[in-house]
Protein backbone atom coordinates (compact mmCIF):
# COMPACT_ATOMS: atom_id res chain seq x y z
CA UNK A 1 0.00 0.00 0.00
CA UNK A 2 1.02 3.48 -0.93
CA UNK A 3 1.29 6.16 1.70
CA UNK A 4 1.41 9.38 0.59
CA UNK A 5 2.99 12.39 2.48
CA UNK A 6 0.99 15.07 2.06
CA UNK A 7 0.53 18.84 3.54
CA UNK A 8 1.11 22.81 2.20
CA UNK A 9 4.25 23.62 1.00
CA UNK A 10 7.44 23.84 3.15
CA UNK A 11 5.67 21.94 6.19
CA UNK A 12 8.72 19.52 6.42
CA UNK A 13 7.36 16.74 4.19
CA UNK A 14 11.15 15.96 2.74
CA UNK A 15 12.35 16.01 6.22
CA UNK A 16 10.29 13.68 7.61
CA UNK A 17 10.46 11.32 4.41
CA UNK A 18 14.42 11.45 5.03
CA UNK A 19 13.99 11.13 8.74
CA UNK A 20 11.70 7.84 8.10
CA UNK A 21 13.08 6.62 4.70
CA UNK A 22 16.93 6.76 5.31
CA UNK A 23 16.60 8.35 1.82
CA UNK A 24 17.42 11.83 1.30
CA UNK A 25 15.15 13.65 -0.79
CA UNK A 26 16.14 14.25 -4.79
CA UNK A 27 15.34 17.34 -5.94
CA UNK A 28 14.91 15.72 -9.52
CA UNK A 29 12.54 13.67 -8.01
CA UNK A 30 10.47 15.90 -6.35
CA UNK A 31 7.48 16.95 -8.72
CA UNK A 32 6.99 13.07 -9.54
CA UNK A 33 6.67 12.03 -5.88
CA UNK A 34 9.79 10.05 -4.75
CA UNK A 35 9.30 6.91 -3.07
CA UNK A 36 11.17 4.93 -0.14
CA UNK A 37 10.57 1.64 1.33
CA UNK A 38 11.08 1.87 5.13
CA UNK A 39 11.06 -1.51 7.38
CA UNK A 40 8.16 -1.54 10.30
CA UNK A 41 10.02 -2.64 13.46
CA UNK A 42 8.47 -4.95 15.29
CA UNK A 43 9.63 -5.85 18.72
CA UNK A 44 7.69 -8.67 18.49
CA UNK A 45 9.03 -10.19 15.30
CA UNK A 46 12.13 -9.48 17.01
CA UNK A 47 11.68 -11.67 20.06
CA UNK A 48 10.33 -14.49 17.23
CA UNK A 49 13.58 -14.06 15.93
CA UNK A 50 15.66 -14.52 19.21
CA UNK A 51 13.48 -17.44 19.74
CA UNK A 52 14.44 -18.94 16.26
CA UNK A 53 17.69 -17.56 15.44
CA UNK A 54 16.43 -18.07 11.81
CA UNK A 55 18.98 -17.37 8.41
CA UNK A 56 17.02 -14.54 7.79
CA UNK A 57 13.92 -12.18 9.66
CA UNK A 58 11.94 -10.61 7.06
CA UNK A 59 10.26 -7.11 8.81
CA UNK A 60 7.42 -5.99 6.90
CA UNK A 61 7.95 -2.44 4.76
CA UNK A 62 5.87 0.03 3.86
CA UNK A 63 6.15 2.53 0.80
CA UNK A 64 6.08 6.03 1.14
CA UNK A 65 5.64 8.69 -1.23
CA UNK A 66 6.98 12.03 -0.84
CA UNK A 67 4.49 14.44 -2.70
CA UNK A 68 5.42 18.22 -3.21
CA UNK A 69 3.31 20.50 -1.25
CA UNK A 70 -0.26 22.38 -1.75
CA UNK A 71 0.39 26.04 -1.95
CA UNK A 72 -2.26 28.34 0.27
CA UNK A 73 -2.32 31.02 -2.21
CA UNK A 74 -0.44 30.65 -5.25
CA UNK A 75 -2.91 27.66 -5.87
CA UNK A 76 -2.59 27.28 -10.04
CA UNK A 77 -0.24 23.81 -9.31
CA UNK A 78 -2.33 21.94 -6.81
CA UNK A 79 -4.78 19.75 -8.68
CA UNK A 80 -1.70 18.06 -10.11
CA UNK A 81 -0.40 17.96 -6.48
CA UNK A 82 -3.71 16.75 -5.34
CA UNK A 83 -3.64 14.26 -7.99
CA UNK A 84 -0.41 12.24 -6.82
CA UNK A 85 -2.43 12.02 -3.56
CA UNK A 86 -5.18 10.49 -4.93
CA UNK A 87 -3.19 7.56 -6.36
CA UNK A 88 -2.05 6.48 -2.51
CA UNK A 89 -4.15 4.25 -0.76
CA UNK A 90 -3.57 6.21 2.51
CA UNK A 91 -2.46 9.81 3.76
CA UNK A 92 -0.20 11.00 6.35
CA UNK A 93 -0.50 14.44 6.18
CA UNK A 94 2.58 16.66 7.77
CA UNK A 95 1.40 19.87 9.86
CA UNK A 96 4.41 22.38 10.27
CA UNK A 97 4.78 22.58 14.22
CA UNK A 98 8.49 24.58 14.08
CA UNK A 99 7.00 27.62 12.59
CA UNK A 100 4.64 29.28 15.22
CA UNK A 101 1.55 28.77 12.91
CA UNK A 102 -1.55 27.81 14.66
CA UNK A 103 -1.66 23.99 13.81
CA UNK A 104 -5.64 23.49 14.04
CA UNK A 105 -5.96 26.03 11.67
CA UNK A 106 -3.71 24.11 9.04
CA UNK A 107 -5.31 21.10 9.54
CA UNK A 108 -9.05 22.57 8.91
CA UNK A 109 -7.55 24.56 5.62
CA UNK A 110 -6.05 21.58 4.42
CA UNK A 111 -8.89 19.18 5.17
CA UNK A 112 -11.04 21.99 2.90
CA UNK A 113 -8.94 21.54 0.09
CA UNK A 114 -9.08 17.82 0.08
CA UNK A 115 -12.66 18.68 0.50
CA UNK A 116 -13.24 21.06 -2.24
CA UNK A 117 -11.13 18.97 -4.53
CA UNK A 118 -13.37 15.53 -4.07
CA UNK A 119 -16.59 17.59 -4.34
CA UNK A 120 -15.75 19.01 -7.70
CA UNK A 121 -14.70 15.45 -9.02
CA UNK A 122 -18.09 13.77 -7.78
CA UNK A 123 -20.33 16.88 -9.05
CA UNK A 124 -18.40 16.24 -12.95
CA UNK A 125 -19.35 12.79 -12.19
CA UNK A 126 -23.16 13.72 -11.28
CA UNK A 127 -23.45 16.02 -14.52
CA UNK A 128 -21.93 13.70 -16.48
CA UNK A 129 -24.17 10.54 -15.45
CA UNK A 130 -27.10 12.87 -16.13
CA UNK A 131 -26.12 13.92 -19.49
CA UNK A 132 -25.96 9.75 -20.11
CA UNK A 133 -29.29 8.94 -18.66
CA UNK A 134 -30.60 11.42 -21.39
CA UNK A 135 -28.87 9.11 -24.04
CA UNK A 136 -28.94 5.62 -22.57
CA UNK A 137 -31.78 3.40 -23.54
CA UNK A 138 -30.33 0.04 -22.30
CA UNK A 139 -32.51 -0.64 -18.61
CA UNK A 140 -30.16 -2.38 -17.27
CA UNK A 141 -27.05 0.66 -17.94
CA UNK A 142 -29.82 3.02 -16.98
CA UNK A 143 -30.01 1.33 -13.47
CA UNK A 144 -26.22 1.17 -12.74
CA UNK A 145 -26.21 4.94 -13.36
CA UNK A 146 -29.15 5.57 -10.98
CA UNK A 147 -27.60 3.30 -8.38
CA UNK A 148 -24.02 5.49 -8.90
CA UNK A 149 -26.01 8.79 -9.22
CA UNK A 150 -27.86 8.30 -5.48
CA UNK A 151 -24.17 7.33 -4.15
CA UNK A 152 -22.75 10.23 -5.26
CA UNK A 153 -25.40 12.64 -4.09
CA UNK A 154 -25.17 10.90 -0.61
CA UNK A 155 -21.22 11.58 -0.89
CA UNK A 156 -21.84 15.39 -2.27
CA UNK A 157 -24.05 15.63 0.68
CA UNK A 158 -21.50 14.82 3.66
CA UNK A 159 -18.95 17.29 1.10
CA UNK A 160 -20.86 19.79 1.40
CA UNK A 161 -21.67 20.21 4.58
CA UNK A 162 -17.89 20.36 5.66
CA UNK A 163 -17.53 16.52 6.35
CA UNK A 164 -15.60 14.02 4.72
CA UNK A 165 -16.78 11.41 2.08
CA UNK A 166 -15.81 8.57 4.73
CA UNK A 167 -19.22 10.51 6.86
CA UNK A 168 -21.02 8.75 4.14
CA UNK A 169 -20.32 5.70 5.70
CA UNK A 170 -20.23 3.62 2.20
CA UNK A 171 -20.68 -0.69 2.37
CA UNK A 172 -18.25 -2.50 1.09
CA UNK A 173 -19.87 -2.42 -2.46
CA UNK A 174 -20.96 1.05 -2.37
CA UNK A 175 -16.79 1.75 -1.71
CA UNK A 176 -16.32 -0.47 -4.53
CA UNK A 177 -18.55 1.54 -6.86
CA UNK A 178 -17.15 5.04 -6.59
CA UNK A 179 -13.66 3.22 -6.20
CA UNK A 180 -11.89 4.27 -9.40
CA UNK A 181 -12.61 8.14 -8.30
CA UNK A 182 -9.62 7.93 -5.61
CA UNK A 183 -11.28 10.30 -3.02
CA UNK A 184 -8.95 12.23 -0.75
CA UNK A 185 -11.41 12.19 1.77
CA UNK A 186 -12.28 8.66 1.79
CA UNK A 187 -8.77 7.86 2.10
CA UNK A 188 -7.09 6.63 6.06
CA UNK A 189 -5.25 9.10 7.52
CA UNK A 190 -2.34 10.02 10.12
CA UNK A 191 -1.99 13.59 11.13
CA UNK A 192 1.84 14.06 11.77
CA UNK A 193 2.76 17.45 13.80
CA UNK A 194 6.58 17.91 12.75
CA UNK A 195 7.65 19.68 15.87
CA UNK A 196 10.19 21.90 17.02
CA UNK A 197 12.67 21.01 20.25
CA UNK A 198 11.11 23.61 22.14
CA UNK A 199 7.71 21.67 21.92
CA UNK A 200 9.25 18.44 23.31
CA UNK A 201 7.16 16.88 26.42
CA UNK A 202 4.38 19.07 25.48
CA UNK A 203 0.53 17.37 24.64
CA UNK A 204 -0.71 18.59 21.26
CA UNK A 205 -3.38 21.23 21.60
CA UNK A 206 -6.79 20.12 22.73
CA UNK A 207 -8.58 21.58 19.54
CA UNK A 208 -6.54 19.41 17.15
CA UNK A 209 -7.15 16.57 19.24
CA UNK A 210 -10.51 17.05 18.95
CA UNK A 211 -10.23 17.30 14.70
CA UNK A 212 -7.51 14.23 14.77
CA UNK A 213 -7.83 11.77 17.88
CA UNK A 214 -5.13 9.98 16.79
CA UNK A 215 -2.53 12.67 15.54
CA UNK A 216 0.85 12.35 16.76
CA UNK A 217 4.00 14.58 16.64
CA UNK A 218 7.78 14.28 16.75
CA UNK A 219 10.96 16.74 16.10
CA UNK A 220 11.93 14.93 12.49
CA UNK A 221 14.44 16.91 11.89
CA UNK A 222 16.28 16.58 15.54
CA UNK A 223 15.51 12.84 15.57
CA UNK A 224 17.57 12.96 12.51
CA UNK A 225 20.36 14.71 12.99
CA UNK A 226 20.90 12.70 16.31
CA UNK A 227 21.12 9.41 14.28
CA UNK A 228 24.21 10.84 12.67
CA UNK A 229 25.61 10.75 16.19
CA UNK A 230 27.74 9.01 18.32
CA UNK A 231 26.13 6.95 20.80
CA UNK A 232 27.33 8.20 23.65
CA UNK A 233 27.02 11.83 22.39
CA UNK A 234 23.60 11.21 21.68
CA UNK A 235 22.44 10.28 24.49
CA UNK A 236 24.15 13.44 26.39
CA UNK A 237 21.76 15.62 23.98
CA UNK A 238 18.83 13.85 24.47
CA UNK A 239 19.02 13.87 28.18
CA UNK A 240 19.70 17.74 27.51
CA UNK A 241 16.41 17.96 25.12
CA UNK A 242 14.53 15.79 27.99
CA UNK A 243 14.05 13.55 25.06
CA UNK A 244 13.37 10.01 26.34
CA UNK A 245 12.89 8.21 23.14
CA UNK A 246 13.42 8.43 20.02
CA UNK A 247 9.97 7.96 17.95
CA UNK A 248 10.94 7.06 14.29
CA UNK A 249 9.98 3.29 15.14
CA UNK A 250 6.58 4.15 16.39
CA UNK A 251 6.12 6.65 14.47
CA UNK A 252 6.37 4.11 11.43
CA UNK A 253 4.03 1.55 13.64
CA UNK A 254 1.23 4.72 14.05
CA UNK A 255 1.37 4.94 10.38
CA UNK A 256 1.18 1.39 9.67
CA UNK A 257 -1.78 1.18 11.84
CA UNK A 258 -3.52 4.20 11.02
CA UNK A 259 -3.49 2.95 7.61
CA UNK A 260 -5.50 -0.33 8.81
CA UNK A 261 -2.71 -2.52 8.29
CA UNK A 262 -1.99 -5.39 10.49
CA UNK A 263 0.38 -8.55 10.50
CA UNK A 264 0.87 -11.87 10.83
CA UNK A 265 4.48 -14.18 11.84
CA UNK A 266 5.50 -17.00 10.50
CA UNK A 267 7.95 -18.71 12.15
CA UNK A 268 10.97 -21.43 11.52
CA UNK A 269 14.47 -21.99 11.42
CA UNK A 270 15.06 -20.61 7.69
CA UNK A 271 13.44 -17.68 8.22
CA UNK A 272 10.75 -15.13 10.83
CA UNK A 273 8.89 -12.63 8.73
CA UNK A 274 5.72 -10.12 9.48
CA UNK A 275 3.64 -10.35 6.56
CA UNK A 276 1.69 -7.31 6.32
CA UNK A 277 -2.34 -7.54 5.37
CA UNK A 278 -5.66 -5.20 5.60
CA UNK A 279 -6.90 -5.73 8.82
CA UNK A 280 -10.50 -8.00 8.18
CA UNK A 281 -8.38 -10.03 6.41
CA UNK A 282 -9.32 -14.21 6.42
CA UNK A 283 -6.59 -16.67 6.98
CA UNK A 284 -7.30 -17.60 3.59
CA UNK A 285 -6.81 -14.17 1.84
CA UNK A 286 -3.41 -13.68 4.11
CA UNK A 287 -2.30 -17.37 2.69
CA UNK A 288 -2.73 -15.41 -0.62
CA UNK A 289 -0.25 -13.02 0.86
CA UNK A 290 2.39 -15.61 1.07
CA UNK A 291 1.87 -17.89 -2.55
CA UNK A 292 -1.08 -17.81 -4.48
CA UNK A 293 -0.56 -21.37 -4.20
CA UNK A 294 -2.13 -21.38 -0.31
CA UNK A 295 -4.51 -19.26 -1.16
CA UNK A 296 -6.07 -21.65 -3.76
CA UNK A 297 -5.13 -24.73 -2.22
CA UNK A 298 -5.72 -23.59 1.67
CA UNK A 299 -7.17 -26.10 4.00
CA UNK A 300 -6.78 -25.56 7.47
CA UNK A 301 -4.54 -22.76 9.00
CA UNK A 302 -1.99 -23.28 12.80
CA UNK A 303 -2.82 -20.18 14.73
CA UNK A 304 -1.32 -18.73 18.03
CA UNK A 305 -1.96 -15.30 19.33
CA UNK A 306 1.22 -13.35 19.65
CA UNK A 307 0.81 -13.22 23.57
CA UNK A 308 0.26 -17.06 24.20
CA UNK A 309 3.26 -17.45 21.75
CA UNK A 310 5.51 -15.31 23.43
CA UNK A 311 4.71 -16.73 26.35
CA UNK A 312 4.52 -21.25 25.34
CA UNK A 313 7.40 -20.06 22.85
CA UNK A 314 6.69 -22.86 20.42
CA UNK A 315 3.82 -24.31 18.50
CA UNK A 316 4.19 -27.90 20.07
CA UNK A 317 4.14 -25.72 23.81
CA UNK A 318 1.19 -24.01 22.58
CA UNK A 319 -0.73 -26.99 22.03
CA UNK A 320 0.37 -28.84 25.18
CA UNK A 321 -1.26 -25.56 26.97
CA UNK A 322 -4.61 -25.24 24.91
CA UNK A 323 -4.30 -22.16 23.35
CA UNK A 324 -2.97 -23.77 19.57
CA UNK A 325 -5.72 -23.10 17.79
CA UNK A 326 -6.57 -25.05 13.84
CA UNK A 327 -8.75 -22.62 11.94
CA UNK A 328 -10.82 -22.60 8.76
CA UNK A 329 -10.57 -19.98 5.73
CA UNK A 330 -13.20 -17.84 6.67
CA UNK A 331 -11.45 -16.56 10.10
CA UNK A 332 -10.33 -13.18 10.20
CA UNK A 333 -6.81 -12.93 10.75
CA UNK A 334 -5.61 -10.53 14.47
CA UNK A 335 -2.47 -8.63 14.33
CA UNK A 336 0.27 -10.62 15.63
CA UNK A 337 -1.30 -13.81 14.80
CA UNK A 338 1.52 -16.67 14.47
CA UNK A 339 0.17 -18.50 11.79
CA UNK A 340 1.57 -21.61 9.92
CA UNK A 341 -0.80 -22.63 6.38
CA UNK A 342 -1.64 -25.82 6.00
CA UNK A 343 -2.58 -26.53 2.30
CA UNK A 344 -2.89 -28.89 -0.48
CA UNK A 345 -1.13 -28.65 -3.41
N1 LIG B 1 13.59 24.31 12.44
C1 LIG B 1 13.07 23.31 11.75
N2 LIG B 1 13.08 23.40 10.43
C2 LIG B 1 12.58 22.39 9.72
C3 LIG B 1 11.99 21.26 10.34
N3 LIG B 1 11.54 20.42 9.37
C4 LIG B 1 11.84 21.03 8.21
N4 LIG B 1 12.46 22.20 8.41
C5 LIG B 1 12.91 23.17 7.39
O1 LIG B 1 11.82 23.66 6.65
C6 LIG B 1 12.14 23.78 5.28
C7 LIG B 1 11.16 22.95 4.45
O2 LIG B 1 11.31 21.59 4.78
P1 LIG B 1 10.94 20.44 3.76
O3 LIG B 1 11.08 19.17 4.49
O4 LIG B 1 11.68 20.59 2.50
O5 LIG B 1 9.41 20.79 3.52
P2 LIG B 1 8.42 20.18 2.46
O6 LIG B 1 7.11 20.06 3.15
O7 LIG B 1 8.98 18.95 1.85
O8 LIG B 1 8.36 21.34 1.37
P3 LIG B 1 7.73 21.23 -0.13
O9 LIG B 1 8.12 19.92 -0.69
O10 LIG B 1 8.34 22.40 -0.83
O11 LIG B 1 6.26 21.40 0.04
C8 LIG B 1 13.59 23.29 5.13
O12 LIG B 1 14.41 24.42 5.11
C9 LIG B 1 13.80 22.47 6.37
O13 LIG B 1 15.15 22.46 6.75
C10 LIG B 1 12.00 21.20 11.75
O14 LIG B 1 11.52 20.23 12.38
N5 LIG B 1 12.54 22.24 12.41
MG1 LIG C 1 9.27 18.43 -0.16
Amino acid sequence: MKIGIAGFSSSGKSTVFHWLTGDAPDPSRSQAGQIGNPLVPDPRLDFLSTLFSPKKTTHARMELLDTPGLHPTERRDNPRRLAMMRDAGGLMIVLNGFAGGNWTDELRRFREEMLFADLEIVMNRLDKLKDQAKKTKAAKLRELDEIESALLQRVAGCLEKGESAAAAHLKPDEEKTIRSFQLLTLKPELIFVNIAEDRIGKPLPEDLLKLAPTAMQAPAKLEMELAELSDADREMFMQELNLKDLSKGETLRNIFHAMNQIVFFTVGEDECRAWPIPKGSTAQQGAGHIHTDLERGFVRAEVVSYPDFQKHRSMKEAKLHGVYRLESKTYIVQDGDIMHILAST
